[in-house]
This record gives C-alpha cells, structure tokens and sequence, in this order.
C-alpha cells in the first residue's frame, strides 16, 4: 500500500488543516510552512528536531527540508516520457538526522507512531521492510545502489503537509530524506540524479511503478514558477507562474477522499500505455503527435488511455505557451479540459473531484481539475481572486448536500524546492 507516507496521516484529522473549508486563513497551501499553522512548539523543523532528541539523543547534525508539489497540468504523462507542468508548494517534509558509525539507519516520524524503526547494513534490500519507513530506507538503498558511500545514519521526520491528499509527501520523504543522506556523507550527486535514485527508491523498494514528475517537482521546484518537465530528457525548464500578480487565486481543494497508488489502478494505466504503444510501434506514447495516430489502435480501452496521454502533452506545452505569454487567465478551458480527459478517457477522476470541478465552475473558476494521479486526493481551480471565496462556498455546499466530509480549500502559490535548514 502507498500511504503517501511523508506526510500527515488522515488520523491527524481536519485540526491538522487548520479548520475544514478555510480560505485563505491557516490552511493555505503555499505559505511558508502555515498549512495547517504551526503545531505546539513550532513547526515540522522544530518538530523533527525535537523527535531527535527523544529519540536518538542530543542535537541533529542538520534538518532537511523537501515540499509536496502540486501538478498544474499534465497527468499520467511523465511515466509515458511526455510533458507536466508541478511546482513546488509551500507545505512539505522535515527530516533531522546525524550519521551513524554501526551502518544502520535509523527512522523515526512524528505522523507514523514515534518509534524506532531500525535497519541494518546486512538487510537493506528491496523486501526488507514495508509502511512508511520503506521510503527513507529505500533511499539509503538507491544511494548506495549507485555506488555512492553512505553509512548509517539516524532520522527524524515531521511534517505539515497531508497524507494521501495527492500532493506527494512519499516525494517530499524520499527527497528530504535523499538530501540528507547527501549532506552528512558530502556526496556529489545533483539534485536531476538525487530525484531519478528517488523514483528509483519508490519503483524498485518499494513496489510502486511511478515516474518522475514529483521527485523532479520537490527538488526543481522555484518560488513564483511552475516547472516545464521534459520527462524524456528528465529536465525542468521554469516558466513564470504567479496567480496572486494576474487578479487570480489558484485553490487547492483537498476534497479528503484518500488515494493509493498501490491499489492496482495506478499500475494498470501504466501498462496500457505501455500496451498502446508496442501496438502502435512506438517507444512511447510520447511519439505519438496526433489523436488521429491512434486510429490504428483496435481496443477501445487502449485508444482512449492513449487519447489521454496525446491530448495531455499538448495542453501542457499550450499551457507552458500562455504562462510564458503572460496569460495565465487563458489557461482555465485547458484545465477544464485535462479534467474531462482524466474523468472520460483515461478514468482516474473520483465523485468528490468531479464534483468540486463542477460546483468551482459554476462558481466562477476560469478552470479546474483534479491534479495529481488520481482515485483520491485533490483538485485545482483557478479563479479571479474576487470568486474564490464564492468557489470555496460552492464547494463546500455541494460536499455539505452530498453528505461528504468537508473538503480543505486554500490558495497556493509556486514555492521554493528542497532545502538544508541548519
Ligand atoms: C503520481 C506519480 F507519482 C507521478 O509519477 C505521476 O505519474 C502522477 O501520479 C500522475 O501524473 O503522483
């Protein structure tokens, strides 16, 4: 099961988010580090600190932190080696750690139980362990994989962002986590390589056939900038993305209903992408330009999860073309659109998200879409900054009709990637 680990678990409850459907109070999505506010006692950097302590002993020798990203368009496209637009967001993951001289690594987080999970030089291997703790771990695998000398090491981890919300907190542990491990043992590893041995820690430790966008997204990631993912070359290129400097707000709409991209569906709609491109003789579905190409495919099924993929790759670089053109505003119908894609072709939308698509809409958003890899998690919508509140109400009413759990709504700005803190 991926349980979105890095981050806060559902258990944590609406307190954690500062109060279900706040707009613009604590739960604001970018803010440094405020979503949700500052627990008791300071933050996740001070909450990682402070679980050092308890846990290991005495003083860390750093704290590391990664964000989770959210994904402004272009889903399912990474791991099809296409285009995706994530930026980095203001919530995320803090990991303090110190090396160790016995090999082992030692975990310990503040949302998954406090205790301490150790593992030794002998068993680091995919298999060896499961639940959260398989991220960091894994990490400490994929360094030492690529040949690179790290030791033991004992870690901490608190977070401020949720789990499960589609926001990429197993990203924002596996980075923060990757960071660290390069920071006490001074590897020269850059950050491209860091998110590729990140993604190789989630596909091949612990189980979950991911691409890249989000590992690229966390440690890429630049205040005020969307990143433009080339998921063939593996590079980000920054294109300007401020909501708040075009009239708009950018709404995360966390709608609470949990995803797991371990269920089966995640790795399905990777294989028949993989399926519709050995049919159509290509490496990728990247190589296919035009719907029309997809003709050639008999399966309906297949046609249409490769319509998704196609159709998304343009409306990324249609997108990147209008931010770069200083048209934000335009951009809403190609959000609009990627949702309906996702919902009827390649069918990953959930009822809360087409739901809170629907009623943002109605609203006043410009566009709206459920971001991230779907079956659970959150939506985006993008709207003049007068309607965000009338579109956080509507959202919040139909939930309120439908007998829903409230969703957490809150604005997001493009935030600054990975950092070392101290
Ligand atoms: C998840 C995966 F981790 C990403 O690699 C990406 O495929 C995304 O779903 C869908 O765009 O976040």
């Amino acid at each position: 099961m991926r349980a979105e680990p890095g981050g806060v678990p559902e258990e944590g409850g609406p307190e954690v988010f500062g109060g279900p459907g706040v707009f613009g109070g604590p739960g604001v999505f970018g803010g440094p580090g405020v979503f949700g506010g500052p627990e008791a006692g300071g933050g996740p950097e001070a909450g990682a600190v402070r679980l050092f302590g308890e846990r290991f002993g005495g003083p860390p020798e750093g704290v590391w932190r990664a964000p989770g990203r959210v994904n402004f368009i272009g889903e399912h496209t990474d791991y099809n080696e296409g285009f995706a637009l994530p930026f980095a967001i203001g919530t995320g993951v803090c990991v303090a750690a110190a090396a160790r001289e016995d090999g082992v690594v030692a975990l310990s987080s503040r949302q998954y139980g406090e205790s301490v999970v150790t593992v030794s030089p002998g068993v680091l291997a995919p298999g060896a362990l499961g639940g959260w703790a398989a991220y960091p771990a894994g990490v400490a695998w994929a360094l030492r994989s690529a040949g690179h000398r790290v030791g033991g090491a004992s870690l901490a981890v608190d977070a401020d962002l949720p789990a499960g919300a589609g926001l990429s907190s197993s990203a924002a542990l596996e980075c923060a986590t990757g960071l660290a491990l390069a920071g006490l043992y001074r590897l020269a590893v850059s950050r491209p390589e860091l998110a590729a041995l990140g993604r190789r820690a989630e596909n091949d430790f612990v189980g979950v056939p991911t691409g890249l966008m989000d590992q690229l997204a966390v440690l890429l990631g630049q205040a005020g900038h969307a990143l433009l993912l080339d998921c063939r070359t593996g590079t980000g290129t920054p294109v300007p993305l401020d909501p708040a400097a075009a009239g708009l707000a950018l709404l995360v709409i966390d709608t609470r209903a949990r995803h797991e991209l371990t269920d089966g569906g995640y790795a399905a709609r990777r294989r028949a992408c993989e399926d519709a491109a050995r049919a159509l003789g290509v490496r990728s579905l990247r190589d296919v330009t035009s719907v029309g190409e997809l003709d050639r495919l008999g399966d309906p099924v297949l046609h249409r999860r490769a319509r998704h993929v196609v159709s998304e790759n343009r409306r990324v670089l249609e997108v990147a073309g209008l931010l770069r053109g200083g048209q934000l505003g335009l951009a809403g119908p190609l959000l609009t659109a990627s949702h309906a894609s996702l919902r009827d072709d390649f069918e990953v939308s959930w009822p809360e998200a087409d739901a809170a698509v629907d009623a943002a809409l109605q609203a006043g958003a410009l566009g709206a879409r459920m971001t991230g890899g779907g079956f659970g998690g959150s939506v985006i919508a993008l709207a003049p900054a007068a309607t965000a509140a009338g579109v956080t109400r509507a959202v919040t009413d139909i939930f309120g009709r439908r007998g829903w759990r409230a969703p957490v709504i809150g604005p997001v700005q493009p935030a600054q990637g990975a950092v070392r803190l101290r």
